[in-house]
């Protein structure tokens, strides 16, 4: 900051380097070195101008597909919700052909587009998300940390092909309090492990799309008695009823569905004879918790946009936001 320096826009691009520099790891002390202020000067200007600061640095977020209302309406009472025909036709076709031809995730070619996705990111950023650390324009404050794909032709069905049996499942009960757990507090939601499922073929009503127990993801009491610790109903007496209570949802190519994994959810069985199912199923969580150990490599996510590789930060604390963009070292291959 030079000491000739009057105008208010040069005071204030020099505040939000300093802020941007901090965000990236660089020390307090050394950032205003860099600007040529004192502590005491920083400190006065600061609170001067933190409105117009923090405005600045919250815009990215007025680009963001905000959730609406209704949609935090709905994901909060069920625990899940459908956008559909998100996608368009030529979308559809590209990415489509990439799981067909044998992609086993969607970290790579045109399915990567998915994972920051404009439809789903201010979404993700509203229910994974919680301020100051939504506001960068180069970084997400969410991450992802799994991805698979399927292709599921008519007679698929969940019993064999998955170890759960397609049983209605969670990612830890949530009547008890777990970090992974669904919860809302001062009017913000916090959806714990959030799944993104994108059909890029046609599902029909009761035809093998997911299931949910909408509702569940708040329930206060065990869904089996014998044994409160198990994520799914194996050996809950209610276990037809639950499996009756299951709702599903029918939807043209290219819609997505959100939900959290606190919710009672299941794999059906595929008996959908027009079409298979051709999903991508990507998984996120806060920055602060991790579920699954995730299997992307160093090589696939430096070839990533820089905004996008912020998806895959590591999970320690952000002080001066040291890990506000990926590095190496929070790779976990
Ligand atoms: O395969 C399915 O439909 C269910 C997937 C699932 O259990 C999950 O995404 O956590
Ligand atoms: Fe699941």
């Amino acid at each position: 900051m030079k000491k000739n320096q009057v105008s208010k826009e040069d005071v204030l691009k020099d505040l939000i380097a300093i802020q941007k520099y901090e965000y990236q790891g660089m020390d307090h002390v050394d950032a205003i070195r860099l600007f040529g202020i004192s502590e005491k000067e920083y400190c006065a200007l600061y609170n001067k101008y933190k409105k117009e600061i923090v405005d600045n640095l919250c815009k990215t977020k007025k680009h963001l597909e905000k959730m609406t209302l209704e949609q935090k309406f709905f994901f909060d009472i069920k625990g899940w919700l459908l956008l559909p025909e998100i996608l368009d036709n030529d979308e559809i076709m590209l990415m489509k052909e990439e799981v067909y031809l044998g992609a086993k995730n969607g970290y790579e070619g045109k399915l990567q587009n998915l994972l920051d996705h404009p439809k789903i990111t201010g979404i993700l950023s509203e229910i994974l998300s919680e301020e100051p650390f939504i506001m960068f324009e180069e970084s997400y404050g969410f991450r992802c940390e799994n991805s698979f794909t399927t292709v599921r032709s008519y007679g698929w069905e969940a019993k064999s092909e998955r170890s759960d049996m397609g049983l209605p499942h969670v990612v830890r009960p949530p009547q008890q309090a777990n970090a992974m757990r669904y919860q809302v507090a001062g009017k913000k939601i916090f959806s714990g492990l959030t799944r993104v499922i994108w059909e890029l073929e046609d599902v029909k009503y009761n035809q093998g799309g997911t299931s949910f127990l909408s509702g569940s993801h708040k329930a206060h009491f065990n869904f089996s008695e014998n044994n409160p610790y198990l994520p799914d109903v194996r050996d809950s007496k209610w276990k037809k009823n639950i499996i009756k209570s299951m709702e599903n949802y029918s939807c043209p190519a290219g819609s997505a569905i959100i939900f959290t994994e606190s919710l009672l959810h299941a794999a059906n069985n595929w008996t959908n004879k027009d079409n298979p199912r051709c999903a991508v199923f990507n998984c996120y969580n806060s920055i602060w918790s991790n579920w699954h150990k995730s299997v992307i490599s160093h090589d696939t996510i430096e070839s990533m946009p820089e905004k996008r590789k912020s998806l895959f930060r590591g999970i320690w604390e952000i002080p001066h936001g040291e890990n506000q963009k990926y590095v190496k070292e929070s790779n976990t291959i």
